[in-house]
């Protein structure tokens, strides 16, 4: 991808942060994602002239923000780390809103600063002051797993393997090393001990005890509608592949919450969007890996002045929770919902869990025998509700067809056309999360969602961090791409096309921030004030922004704006073979609201 560096004479470190990079090497990071910056100078110098730029391979980014957010993203989609280096102080406040991101969906990055001398005797007037806090990582403690900041060269390699374990260990999260200057910059007298990695394994998944399936076994053999909720169970492959055996084995419908993709869109179980036909007929819910288990379960306040959601599960339900989420909280940001409801709390990882109730499961076979009756009757049951939700989308594709500006189903459908044949994978989604409905994955980690900490400017960055990550695969990577979110960080395109990532950035331009736009409307008309003034400060509009151009000014292919929805399909195709030449392009739609 990058010019090699110079071929190093040595392999042996002699500096303080050669020893950093013998590390990264030894924990197989492919890449860190930077802005430069002089406090990691030394980090920097022995990525490139010690480690030859090669595995890891610097990922240079225009804003901490979008290397954090870069890393975040190629975790999700590779079930393991890269890192991320961002400068003191100022790089480290710039990527703070991406690592509370990677902490809120539970994804590890390796976040590593460098700060000026802790010895005060060794700092440059100045700079090397307004550059030094007590300490960095107070900055982001209340958001990453752990952070340290290793005082002493021997110090770097456990601080390392501790922040990479705790990083990687269920449930997962970013962590901060923050590296002195003196201490990369340290010329090494005699060898660092290196301590074998094979001491230091990762622990075994944590398995739920025997009652647990006891009495989620008796449980569900019992119900007579049990339900699946699903968030990040789709994490690891074991995990997706068994709620699909547990919802066909029970005939139990499936709601995804897209925390990551949980079920086939278009299995005949899969009920998503229906909640409030499904969940008031529930009477066991087995939530898997659903930290927000209210949102799942009631019906969002959009009346004037209410906020109060309307609780659709009767309260004779029984819940079954599982997943790891107590393991991981902060007092600060209360991004661990509200207080979850349930009859059975079961602290197991889901991807050992769920394939062991399923087999438990089925050796009771007598029990699942006599239950057949009713299994099919269920089946049947919920196939109608899935009839119909099919049938509500394929209407609302249809009747919008022709409608211009084109109509988000018409940009979901002719981007599945385009498809057709690929190994596709989204990267990112529209606010409203329709795609994800529309857009026909079957395959593990087929959809990767939003963002979870619900900060704007992830959507572009993480979708290359993705793509980065599948690159080479034969996947093929789509980002569906609000226009709100990237202009926060759209000079990501620079570290895309610089990077050669394939990558189709579908722009949905409604010129409006327009979540808020709902928002104004809803409180315009609590306060009897005029409803027409709901654009005001909301709508990015005079200047129209023309993303395609914006595209070509970063050197990557762009097309649009497009107006006429019969242009999509057409120009869509130019695309797909532009990426397949391993190249990042963008199609910027001109479309509707929602
Ligand atoms: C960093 C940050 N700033 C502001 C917000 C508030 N916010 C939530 S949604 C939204 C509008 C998003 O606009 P866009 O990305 O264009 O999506 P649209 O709603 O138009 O589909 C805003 C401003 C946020 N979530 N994150
Ligand atoms: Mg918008």
């Amino acid at each position: 991808m990058m010019a090699k560096a110079q071929k190093i004479e040595k392999h042996r470190a002699e500096w303080g942060s050669d020893v950093i990079v013998d590390l990264l090497k030894a924990f197989e990071i492919e890449y860190v994602a930077i802005n430069p910056g002089a406090t990691f100078r030394g980090l920097h110098d022995s990525l490139v002239n010690y480690g030859g730029n090669h595995s890891p391979e610097i990922v240079l980014c225009t804003h901490e923000e979008i290397a954090v957010a870069l890393a975040h993203g190629y975790a999700r989609a590779k079930g393991k780390p890269m890192g991320a280096a961002v400068h003191n102080v100022v790089g480290l406040q710039h990527a703070s809103m991406a690592i509370y991101n990677a902490w809120a969906d539970r994804l590890p990055v390796i976040v590593m600063g460098g700060t000026g001398p802790m010895d005060t005797a060794n700092r440059r007037p100045w700079i090397d002051w307004v550059h030094t806090a007590l300490v960095q990582g107070n900055l982001v403690r209340d958001f990453v797993k752990w952070d340290d900041q290793p005082a002493s060269v021997e110090a770097v390699p456990d601080s390392f393997i501790r922040a990479y374990r705790l990083s990687t260990t269920d449930p997962m999260g970013p962590v901060y090393i923050c590296y002195d200057g003196d201490v990369q910059e340290k010329q090494l007298d005699g060898e660092v001990t290196f301590p074998s990695l094979d001491r230091y394994p990762a622990p075994l998944p944590l398995q739920a005890p025997e009652e647990g399936f006891d009495k989620t076994i008796r449980w569900l053999l019992e119900a007579k509608k049990p339900i699946i909720i699903a968030d990040t169970v789709g994490r690891k492959e074991a995990g997706f592949r068994a709620v699909g055996e547990l919802a066909e084995l029970l005939a139990a419908p499936v709601l995804d919450q897209f925390g990551r993709f949980n079920f086939p869109v278009q299995h005949p179980l899969n009920l998503t969007g229906q909640a409030d036909k499904v969940i008031p007929q529930a009477d066991l819910v087995l939530a898997l890996d659903v930290p927000d288990l209210e949102g799942a379960t009631t019906k969002r306040a959009q009346e004037r002045g209410n906020r109060r959601p309307t609780p659709l599960l009767s309260s004779n339900a029984k819940i079954i929770n599982v997943g790891l989420d107590d393991l991981l909280l902060r007092a600060w940001a209360t991004d661990f919902n509200k207080l979850r409801e349930a009859d059975l709390m079961i602290t197991a990882d889901t991807a050992v869990f769920l394939p062991e109730l399923v087999r438990r499961l089925k050796a009771e076979k007598e029990k699942l025998g006599n239950l057949s009756g009713d299994i099919d009757k269920r089946r049947a049951d919920w196939g109608k509700i899935y009839e119909d939700k099919k049938a509500a989308l394929e209407k609302e594709s249809k009747t919008k067809w022709d409608e211009k500006p084109v109509s988000m189903t018409r940009l979901y459908a002719e981007l599945g056309e385009a498809l057709k044949g690929e190994d596709w994978v989204l990267t990112n989604g529209s606010s409203q999360g329709k795609e994800n409905l529309y857009l026909p994955a079957t395959r593990f980690n087929q959809i990767l969602g939003k963002y979870k900490g619900g900060g704007l400017g992830y959507g572009l960055p993480a979708s290359l961090g993705a793509a980065l990550a599948h690159k080479g695969s034969g996947k093929f990577c789509v980002d569906i791409q609000p226009d709100g979110c990237l202009l926060f960080t759209v000079s990501a395109l620079w570290t895309a096309v610089h990077h050669k990532i394939p990558l189709l950035i579908v722009v949905c331009s409604n010129r409006s921030y327009f979540n808020d736009e709902e928002h104004q409307e809803r409180v315009a008309l609590a306060r009897n004030r005029p409803v027409e003034n709901k654009t005001i400060g909301i709508r990015i509009e005079d200047p129209d922004v023309d993303f395609g151009a914006m595209a070509r000014t970063y050197g990557c292919w762009g097309a649009g704006p497009i107006s006429e929805p019969k242009d999509l399909i057409k120009t869509l195709r130019e695309a797909v073979k532009v990426v397949k030449e391993g190249k990042p392009a963008l199609v910027d739609v001109v479309c509707q609201m929602r």
